[in-house]
Order: C-alpha cells, then structure tokens, then sequence
C-alpha cells in the first residue's frame, strides 16, 4: 500500500463531513457547547468563542465564568446562558472543577481558556479541568499558558484534546524561545501534538494542524484581515461547534481553520481588510460554512 502523505493542503472536500440538521433535532443534540474562562478584565474573549459556536451550528451554548464577571457577560449575550462558578483571584477557582465535570457530561466539546486569565489559581483551574474533563476539549489561550512546559499532562486525558496556539502560545508549551518556533512551524507543532497526544493547531497567515502521529494538514487560505484581536477566540468557537455537531476532531479542526479563513477573506471584501474585526468573522460564518463563495 501507499504511504500515506505527511503532509497536505487542507482540503474543501472536508465540508461534506459537516452534518447536516436533523428534522427531528433536538437543540442539545445539535451541538452542546461549553466555553469555559473570563476574569476580571477579560471577558470579551468568552463572548466572542460562544456566538461564534452558535453561529457556527451549535444548538446550545453555555458559559462557565467566574461570579463576579458573569453578569458582564451575561448582558452582552442573549442565546447562551451565562453560568456563575466559584471564583478565586478574578478567576475560576479550583475548587469547581468537580462541578465542571458533572455540567460537562452532557457536553460535546469544551472550549476551555478564552480570558481565563494567568493567576496562579487559573493555572491551578486549567490543568485539574483538562485532567478531569471526560469529553473533548479545545484548549486555547491562557488554557494553554497554563500547560506551559506540561505539555504530557494532556497525553493522559480520555477524550480527544485540540490545541490552539499561536507562535507565541507554541513556545511557552514547548519551552523553547519563539524564534525557534518560527524558524521550524512543522517540526514544532508536530512535536506539541506528539508530546500533548493532541491535534496541535498553530496558527499563522498559514495555518497548520499536526496529528501525534506526524501527520500534518496546512491550510491555503486566509486572509490578513484576521490579524485582529479576538479572531483567535472566535476560532476555538468554530471548533467546538463543529466538534460538539459530531464532527471527527480532525475534520471538524480542518474545517474550522477552512470555515474560519473563508469567513475572514468575505469580511475583508466587504469591508476592507483594515476594517474587520472579530464580530465581522461570526458574521461572515453562515455563508463560510456553506461554502466557498
Ligand atoms: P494576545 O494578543 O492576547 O493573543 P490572543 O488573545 O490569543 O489574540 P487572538 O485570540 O485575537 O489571536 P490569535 O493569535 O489567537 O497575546 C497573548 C500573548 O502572546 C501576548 O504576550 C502577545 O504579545 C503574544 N503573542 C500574540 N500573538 C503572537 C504571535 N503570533 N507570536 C508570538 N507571540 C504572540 O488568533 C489569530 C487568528 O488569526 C488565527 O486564526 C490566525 O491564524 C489568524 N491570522 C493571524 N494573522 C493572519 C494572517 N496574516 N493571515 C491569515 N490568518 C491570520
Ligand atoms: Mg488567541
């Protein structure tokens, strides 16, 4: 038999593996999102994931945040309900991970980080809820700040794990310096996705998603539009989505980088690539999703 390719390009065939809406669908059945994070101070980043899993084909989104931020939250959104979790430090405090476990059990898919924060008690919060969680996990930015030089901590979890780094997020979990990372974006995903036992996606004008087993998909598209804050969020978002939907991990990851680009380049023709922020993406994603346009 063949070997299979190392590497490719990120195919538009992986829409065909979007499913498609039962008649007889159920809201939690149609993709049950969690966003888990928000502190004081960082509460956009949590907004921005869950309306971008809900425009994305999740049928329901729920928001773990610490007490005191929740009605910040809370206020700005009106489809996703807004939980209040026990809070340390303006964060999460460790101490709920026990409770985020039992809310999870109905879950498809975690997004786990988005304005978490990086208090010694977020770090505490990240590593126990990644151990504890029994579902799939997106683990993004202060997620995976918290995992910093512990990339192993995650090779033990049951349920498959999506890591969403920048270069910047790659170094710090690699322990390595960031021109490093720069220097070699294949060898350096694929070793966080080997070492973590987890789809490593590393973010950039090209994007690239490697497997544990060396395997890696690079993706075509983008848009420089999307160098812009809170893009990243609205990423994790997508894959949660689409990953909680029923999508394999690696479809549902390649996809989303696909949907994500896509969304991004129609922003920037409507509105110039200078003009685009986050909210534009999630606006740009039902027709993203439908196709190439
Ligand atoms: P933050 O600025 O807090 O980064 P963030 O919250 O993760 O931003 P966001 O979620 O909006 O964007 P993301 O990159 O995830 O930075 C945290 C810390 O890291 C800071 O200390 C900062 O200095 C440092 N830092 C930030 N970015 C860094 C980097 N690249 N290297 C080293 N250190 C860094 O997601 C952005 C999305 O847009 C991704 O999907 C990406 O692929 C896409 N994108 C960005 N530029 C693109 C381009 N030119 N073409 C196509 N796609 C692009
Ligand atoms: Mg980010």
């Amino acid at each position: 038999a063949p070997r299979p390719r190392r590497c490719g390009l990120i195919s538009e065939e992986v829409a065909r593996l979007y499913p498609p809406r039962s008649r007889y669908g159920h809201k939690f059945r149609t993709g049950f999102v969690l966003v888990v994070g928000g502190s004081v101070g960082l509460t956009g980043a949590p907004a921005l994931a869950a309306l971008a899993a809900q425009r994305a084909g999740a049928g329901y989104v729920q928001l773990a945040l610490p007490a005191s931020v929740r009605d910040v939250v809370d206020a700005r959104l009106l489809e996703q309900m807004c939980l209040a979790f026990p809070e340390r430090d303006g964060t999460h405090d460790p101490v709920s991970v026990e409770r985020l476990g039992e809310l999870a059990a109905r879950v498809g898919c975690v997004a786990l980080g988005p304005g978490l924060g990086r208090t010694e008690a977020a770090i505490a919060f990240a590593r126990a809820a990644a151990a504890a969680l029994p579902v799939p996990i997106v683990l993004d930015a202060d997620g995976l700040g918290a995992h910093a030089g512990e990339l192993e901590l995650l090779a033990t979890r049951r349920a498959p794990t999506v890591l969403t780094p920048h270069e910047g997020e790659l170094a710090r979990l690699l322990a390595v310096d960031v021109d490093e990372v720069r220097a070699h974006r294949l060898r350096s995903a694929r070793e966080a996705a080997r070492r973590a036992q987890a789809i490593c996606l590393l973010k950039g004008d090209d994007t690239l998603v490697a497997l544990p087993d060396g395997r890696v998909a690079i993706s075509a598209g983008g848009s420089p539009a999307l160098a812009t804050a809170g893009t990243g969020d609205v990423l994790t978002g997508i894959i949660a989505a689409f990953v909680a939907r029923g999508m394999e991990p690696l479809a549902a990851t390649c996809f989303a980088v696909l949907a994500h680009a896509r969304a991004g380049a129609a922003a920037a023709r409507r509105l110039g690539a200078d003009h685009v922020i986050a909210r534009d993406v999630i606006d740009e994603l039902p027709a993203a999703i439908a196709g190439p346009g």
